[in-house]
């Protein structure tokens, strides 16, 4: 189907030979092999519905800023169904084989629900017809929860009923269009499941709403036999002050505590990472340790901004981190894949800065991919850490794994040893040497590549 609706050509290998960045890729080849698999297996880029075809680069401060091939549709439902037609060239002309959207992202609503439903049904009419012609397909989709003003106090956990029963009742419709489209995920972000102030909450009632939703939503894939990985995406604050699910270890304690750990996994954001005060590679250490990472929203914020600014990815650094959890791992998620949940800034506004930002983010995770599978391969971690934790491989500490060993034991063993030969057990971590190896792998893998 590829016409030219973008005016720009399909982006071309261009490799490393000239610094300057253009609209090539450098470093990303979807069928290159590393580490055992194509680039494109390990990666599995998605392109947000949200924001590379809705957004106008709005901030509190301004009107939008955007300049799209698709400005001159001005009537809703056309320029709706038109940004089908334009985001399937678009995945094209970039070469990913996913989206990911909102059911809000793709139609207007209408009065009732009933309407809204037939207007977002005709627009998912269109995008099956190019599934099918382009072998294209949802990595996940979601249901906006947040957006309208009837959710200003939460959806699952607003404290009025009505509310609630339509949250249901929007959500059953969203998960329908999964199971026609084929969704391999279905992503909630509990965009206003938070609080505002506590003297006016009743914290515990809105987490077991929070958590009778997402069992209604169970029930009901079971139903329908909806055969999708369902994701929780943390997130501490914004727009509440305080939300839910803060970050990766509040929402798998959330999941135990209501019994559904087992049918959910996480879908983690690096700029929501850095408002939970983490680092991105934190956030994947702490669901792998649980056996629950799921999939990843690929962006990164600012060191300066303390919102959520969803840039593109271009932290090489960071990159390289997270996918050297993604490589010893062995994936991103049973279904996972990087959903590039990032937009230009304000003053990158045009249609070629959309082509250039995602360029960019695939970039910037292809040469982490390459450095983290050097990395790997030199076992320069994994050898660093196994020599650490050596000491419980036999006698004492290996009695301390197996549980054979209590206080008692601990005190006959410890009680008389002088303080300068338990002292003399530690070891220089060399910290600043391991950071400077990892720079050093990024300079000179990427040197090579
Ligand atoms: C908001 C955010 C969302 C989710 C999907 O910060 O990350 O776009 O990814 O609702
Ligand atoms: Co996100």
């Amino acid at each position: 189907m590829m016409t030219d609706l973008w005016n720009t050509d399909a982006v071309p290998f261009v490799g490393t030979e000239s610094s300057r960045q253009g609209l090539g890729f450098r470093y990303y080849q979807a069928d290159r092999v590393v580490a055992g698999k194509p680039m494109k297996d390990w990666l599995r880029f998605a392109v947000a519905y949200w924001h590379t075809f809705d957004q106008r680069l709005v901030d509190p401060f301004g009107e939008g800023t955007a300049t799209r091939p698709f400005d001159k549709y001005t009537d809703p439902m056309s320029l709706a169904l038109a940004k089908v037609d334009y985001s399937f060239e678009f995945y094209q002309k970039l070469g990913v084989d996913f989206f990911c959207f909102h059911d809000r992202d793709l139609a207007p609503e209408g009065d009732t629900l009933r309407q809204t439903n037939a207007n977002l049904d005709r627009v998912v009419d269109q995008i099956e017809g190019l599934q099918k012609s382009t072998g294209i397909s949802p990595l996940w989709n979601t249901s906006s929860l947040f957006t309208n003003a009837r959710f200003l106090a939460g959806a699952g956990t607003s404290p009025y009923a009505d509310v609630f029963a339509y949250s249901g009742a929007q959500l059953k419709h969203s998960l329908e269009i999964a199971k026609r489209l084929g969704s391999q995920n279905y992503v909630f972000w509990g965009g206003r499941e938070g609080y505002e102030n506590l003297w006016n909450t009743d914290l515990r009632r809105e987490q077991d709403h929070m958590a009778k939703l997402l069992q209604m939503a169970l029930d009901y894939s079971r139903e329908i036999d909806l055969d999708v990985q369902f994701l929780i995406e943390p997130k501490p604050k914004e727009p509440t002050t305080h939300q839910y699910d803060f970050d990766a270890a509040t929402t798998i304690a959330f999941l135990k505590t209501y019994g559904l750990d087992d049918s959910f996994k996480l879908n983690l954001e690096g700029n929501h990472a850095n408002l939970a005060g983490h680092t991105y590679q934190h956030e994947v250490r702490v669901a792998r340790a649980a056996g629950m990472l799921g999939s990843l929203d690929a962006n990164q914020g600012d060191k300066l901004l303390g919102w959520d600014i969803d840039e593109f990815p271009s932290d090489l650094y960071e990159s390289t981190a997270v996918m050297w959890e993604i490589l010893d791992e062995g994936e991103i998620g049973p279904r996972g894949g990087l959903n590039f949940d990032s937009k230009p800034r304000r003053t990158s506004f045009t249609a070629e800065d959309l082509f250039q930002g995602h360029i960019v983010g695939m970039d910037t995770y292809a040469a982490g991919l390459l450095v983290a599978a050097k990395l790997h391969e030199d076992n320069v971690i994994g050898s660093m850490v196994s020599e650490r934790y050596s000491s419980y491989d036999s006698g004492i500490g290996s009695e301390i794994e197996n549980g054979s060993v209590g206080l008692t034991e601990l005190e006959s063993y410890s009680l008389d040893v002088p303080q300068s030969e338990i002292i003399a057990k530690t070891q220089s971590d060399r910290l600043e040497a391991v950071k400077a190896t990892i720079g050093n792998y990024i300079v000179d893998t990427l040197g090579r590549a």
